[in-house]
């Protein structure tokens, strides 16, 4: 495994967009306008990422999100960040991979609408985790490539979001990331 990624960020700017990836936790994020979640549909606490950002959130988080409830694959809503250090959440269901279909659109919406509502929220910047790569069990090169596509293929129509990172919980995740944002292996 190259290990040139492992602390140093990953970088490409797109059209004036940076785009990035790193290795940490979603709940960790400072600096950043919004975090997305990887929710479930009823968008409240689970594993993973939704257990991360509920627990650093606190209780309002899930009170906020239960009027919004349910989404379905494929849809985010945003919500503020409670107690994280981000003002918003930006919440998406990603697919069940093998039942929700077809599961690359899904996947590609949830960057996409995260995305557009950044932008009518005005923000400057979002973090992503890998969606459906855990619990919903979409095979990570496939899902990193979806994302990674989609959100370079969006960054073109961006006005306001100027920094947009991938945040990877391990380090054989971010290789791939990196590998599909830096192809040279350059930042
Ligand atoms: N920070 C960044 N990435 C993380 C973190 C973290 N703190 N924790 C896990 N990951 P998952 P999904 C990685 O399961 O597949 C929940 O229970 C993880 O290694 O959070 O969309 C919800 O309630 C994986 O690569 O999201 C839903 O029911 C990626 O984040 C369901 O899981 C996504 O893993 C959603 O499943």
């Amino acid at each position: 495994m190259n290990q040139s990624h492992e602390n140093d960020p990953v970088r490409r700017s797109v059209n004036g967009v940076r785009i990035e990836a790193v290795r940490g936790d979603i709940a960790g994020q400072e600096g950043f306008d919004a975090v997305v979640n990887a929710a479930n549909a009823q968008l409240q606490t689970g594993g993973g990422v939704a257990g991360a950002l509920h627990r650093a959130a606190g209780p309002g988080l899930a009170r906020e999100c239960r009027p919004l409830a349910p989404i379905a694959p494929g849809e985010a809503v945003i919500t503020s960040g409670h107690d994280l250090p981000n003002a918003h959440v930006i919440h998406c269901l990603g697919p069940i991979y093998g039942q929700d279909e077809p599961a690359e659109e899904l996947l590609a919406s949830c960057y996409r609408r995260a995305l557009e509502l950044a932008e009518e929220a005005e923000l400057g910047s979002v973090a992503f985790p890998a969606i459906s790569t855990g619990a919903f069990g979409y095979p990570l090169e496939e899902a990193a490539r979806v994302a990674v596509d989609t959100v370079m293929g969006e960054a073109d129509g961006l006005e306001l979001v100027r920094l947009i990172r991938f945040v990877l919980y391990d380090s054989s995740t971010l290789e791939v990331f990196a590998g599909l944002i830096a192809p040279e292996g350059g930042s």
